[in-house]
């Protein structure tokens, strides 16, 4: 029998190149998203070119009863899920505290907090019984907090606790849970961020190269495909110009040419 994931967040960077990647390993694959065009044609592509079933699930992740009708009418077509992966999330701004938009912080916190809860506790019935493994797409902002990281950075140290207690309490169910954590990744994160500024987004990756969407993706993969008693519970991944969430070189700024792209 196939295995099926739910990927959160697949209509662009981690969760869609996530989505290819189980595709095109054979599993059945659930997208979610904001954007249903986008999911259509994500369900196409990878229909066609790998022949596995794709389940499109348009939601806003902050509306709960939109994730439980989206995830109730799913149990009408699939019994299980085998993994899940949190990855639906955003920052919003990038600003002190004492200046900051109460509706970004709104947006970060619904999103990237209660979205992954909301989730997690609809999906967790169709994976109790035949155990499975989660993944919560955390951050280095979830290690390391940076000047005006501030909402978003506690967004992900929340979701680096509720990594660690899903951990505990999923014990008894053979269910894995696994923190990924990445560095910078030229996804669309930054253009969210920065509210379609393509020049400010552009301008947060120059001079290195930063870690790609399918990076993540791969390591996703490894991860999910370990022997049973084996899992990895928090993995920090960033591109080699990174060192945290703080300190970044450019390659200009480097002495050696090793890495300089
Ligand atoms: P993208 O902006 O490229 O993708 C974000 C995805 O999340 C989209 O598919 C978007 O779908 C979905 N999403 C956002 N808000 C909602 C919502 N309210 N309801 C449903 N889906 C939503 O960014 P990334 O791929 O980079 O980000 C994925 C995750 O990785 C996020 O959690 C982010 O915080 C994290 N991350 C990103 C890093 C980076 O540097 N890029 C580094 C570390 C972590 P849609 O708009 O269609 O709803
Ligand atoms: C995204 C990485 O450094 O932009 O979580 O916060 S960073």
């Amino acid at each position: 029998m196939r295995k099926t994931i739910l990927v959160t967040g697949a209509t662009s960077g981690f969760g869609r190149a996530i989505a290819e990647i189980f595709a095109k390993n054979g599993y059945d694959v659930c997208i979610t998203g904001r954007r249903a065009e986008r999911l259509d044609a994500l369900k196409r592509e990878l229909e066609t070119a790998y022949g596995v079933q794709v389940t499109t699930l348009q939601f806003d992740v902050r509306d709960r009863t939109a994730v439980v009708n989206a995830i109730d009418a799913l149990k009408q077509q699939i019994s299980r899920i085998d993994i899940l992966v949190n990855n639906a999330g955003l920052a919003s701004g990038l600003s002190t505290i004492d200046e900051g938009d109460m509706d970004d912080w709104d947006v970060m916190i619904d999103t990237n907090v209660k979205g992954l809860l909301y989730v997690t506790r609809q999906v967790l019935p169709m994976m109790k019984e035949q155990g499975g493994h989660i993944f919560n797409i955390g951050s280095t902002a979830g290690k390391l907090v940076y000047k005006n990281g501030n909402v978003y950075c506690a967004t992900k140290f929340a979701v680096d606790a509720l990594n660690q207690s899903m951990r505990i309490d999923l014990l008894p169910y053979s269910i894995k849970v696994s923190g990924i954590n990445p560095g910078m990744a030229e996804t669309e994160f930054s253009l969210v961020r920065f509210k379609g500024d393509e020049q400010r987004a552009e301008s947060v990756y120059r001079g290195f190269e930063p870690l790609h969407a399918e990076d993540i993706a791969n390591t996703v993969y490894y991860c999910a495909t370990l022997p049973a008693h084996v899992c990895i519970n928090d993995l920090t991944i960033t591109c080699t110009n990174q060192a945290n969430g703080i300190y970044t070189v450019k390659d200009s700024e480097k002495v050696n040419t090793a890495n300089k792209g």
